[in-house]
């Protein structure tokens, strides 16, 4: 672990054991962060924040910081190749997929090193006896708890714009999947981040997770992962009153009109559930068709479905592994629990048969249909290659259905109708909507977050800058 730019065993020695889960072959040994690491990591950022005598981070000039942003940015790309064998390794993801992650976790340094110097305040006018201003300031030390599924580009989504607004940083990285997080931390301090800036600390949820939750003298706790753990997250930090920033998850819609392009429909929609094997929190797990090419979409996509490649990640199939034997046991308990609600599996649904592919955690792609709104696989999140498919009859039935989960994550929209488009998009319950097409890119520079129990505060973009920082108001009498 990374603790005060110090690379430490941690306090305990213990380890834990990293598993490709391709073939439940070992990988690694990291440390195993308990209570104590914590608080000297939490410790490490106080101390690096303040300015006591040498100057604490908050005190660096703000275009030194984006500098740093900047080589950080440089040297993620010039390890890319590494990073992205490393993560698809640890997670299991299809080697490309891996590619594009360390992209776009350079991309999100590159981001925010820019706004680094162009966070301002405003002068405020008011009665003439007085100056008022505002000073945008840092918060301190922010806590960031990563989930497995995208650790190296949820990591970098987190750390960059809390650093480049001059906080200092704690980062819990999940226990499934770790080593692109502490390899981050290496990068960062080579990079030139003072010691304390950046700290690393991998461990267990329920106990160095938890204790960061609920540490005092964290300002903020930012967390992606279930809905169950961030609301564990919200009521430890409610003991301190810390702010939360939380990204919960999804049952996203890709919602597809009779007129809509299906040639290009098709592959993006199975791309947004297929992706990562639809460990993804903005999978697009749900499909709702209009019923005249219901049948079409679900004959088609299934034909495609069988097609693809299942294999270990590193020899960049379509599909990689589940990341851990208790998500893949869930993953096939889910399609189970949609055969007893009467559902039809029309493709997949199983483990694979092949041989070679035993050791590891595969599901096959798997597509749902004859599915209802209220069953649980129309509104819970699986977190694998799971699509459920539900007809529609018109552009009213489509909202409601598209709204009537708890979540309120992404939705697509695909129809030629323009009208009917921003009709619905205004309508739909979610953070983010697409329109005849699903994701952008990295999104990088796109507000991302939830509606209702997909979370609150937004990630990515300027928008975050706003979790990032707090206001402070100044106001001299000039008389
Ligand atoms: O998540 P957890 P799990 C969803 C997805 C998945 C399910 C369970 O549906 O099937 O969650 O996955 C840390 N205090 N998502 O169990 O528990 C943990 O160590 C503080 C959606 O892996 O939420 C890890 O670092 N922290 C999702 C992180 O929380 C705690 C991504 C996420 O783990 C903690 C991942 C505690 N008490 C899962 N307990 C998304 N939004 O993309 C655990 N953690």
């Amino acid at each position: 672990m990374l603790v005060g730019g110090v690379w430490t065993e941690g306090s305990t020695g213990e380890r834990i054991e990293s598993v490709n889960p391709s073939d439940r072959s070992h990988l690694a040994w990291i440390a195993r962060g308990v209570e104590a690491d914590i608080d000297r990591a939490v410790a490490a950022a106080r101390e690096a924040f303040r300015a006591q005598g040498a100057p604490g981070w908050k005190q660096v000039e703000p275009a030194e910081r984006g500098r740093l942003l900047y080589e950080a940015a440089r040297r993620i790309r010039q390890e890319a190749e590494d990073l992205a064998r490393l993560e698809s390794l640890d997670n299991g993801k299809p080697l490309s997929q891996a590619r594009t992650d360390a992209q776009v976790a350079a991309r999100y340094f590159e981001y925010y090193a820019g706004v680094a110097d162009k966070l301002m305040g405003e002068t405020i006018p008011i009665d003439r006896r007085f100056l008022d201003y505002t000073l945008r300031e840092p918060l301190g030390v922010t806590a960031h708890i990563i989930p497995w599924n995208y650790p190296l580009q949820i990591a970098a989504r987190s750390i960059a714009p809390a650093l480049a607004a001059g906080n200092a940083v704690v980062v819990k990285p999940a226990e499934e999947a770790s080593l692109s997080t502490l390899e981050l931390g290496r990068i960062l301090t080579e990079a030139g981040a003072p010691p304390g800036v950046v700290n690393i600390v991998p461990g267990y949820g329920e106990d160095a997770g938890a204790h960061l939750a609920a540490h005092p003298d964290v300002n903020l706790v930012a967390f992606t992962g279930s809905v169950a753990t961030g609301t564990l997250v919200m009521k430890a930090a409610a003991e301190n009153v810390t702010p939360v920033l939380l990204e919960l998850g999804g049952k996203s819609p890709n919602i597809v009109f009779a007129d809509a392009d299906l040639e290009k429909a098709i592959p993006t929609i199975m791309r947004s559930i297929y992706q990562n094997a639809g460990q993804t929190c903005s999978a697009g797990s749900r499909l709702l068709a209009e019923r005249s090419i219901h049948d079409r979409v679900v004959e088609e996509i299934s034909r495609r479905s069988r097609r693809l490649r299942l294999g270990p990640g590193i020899e960049d199939p379509d599909l990689g592994p589940i990341i851990s034997e208790s998500q893949w046991k869930r993953v096939l308990d889910y399609v189970e629990i949609a055969r007893q609600e009467g559902v039809e599996v029309a493709t997949g649904g199983r483990a694979p048969e092949d041989e070679r592919l035993r050791g590891g955690f595969f599901v096959e792609p798997t597509v749902l249909t004859g599915v209802r709104p209220e069953m649980r696989v129309a509104r819970e999140e699986i977190f694998g290659p799971v699509l459920a498919i539900i007809p529609f009859d018109d552009a009213d039935e489509a909202a409601e259905l598209a709204n009537d989960t708890p979540y309120g994550l992404v939705a697509g929209i695909w129809t030629r109708d323009i009208q009917v488009a921003h009709r619905l998009a205004s309508r739909i319950e979610a953070g983010q909507v697409f329109i005849n097409t699903y994701g952008a890119g990295g999104g990088v520079e796109m507000p991302f977050g939830g509606y209702k129990k997909s979370g609150f505060g937004r990630e990515k973009g300027l928008e975050t800058l706003r979790h990032y920082t707090q206001v402070k108001n100044v106001c001299v009498g000039l008389e």
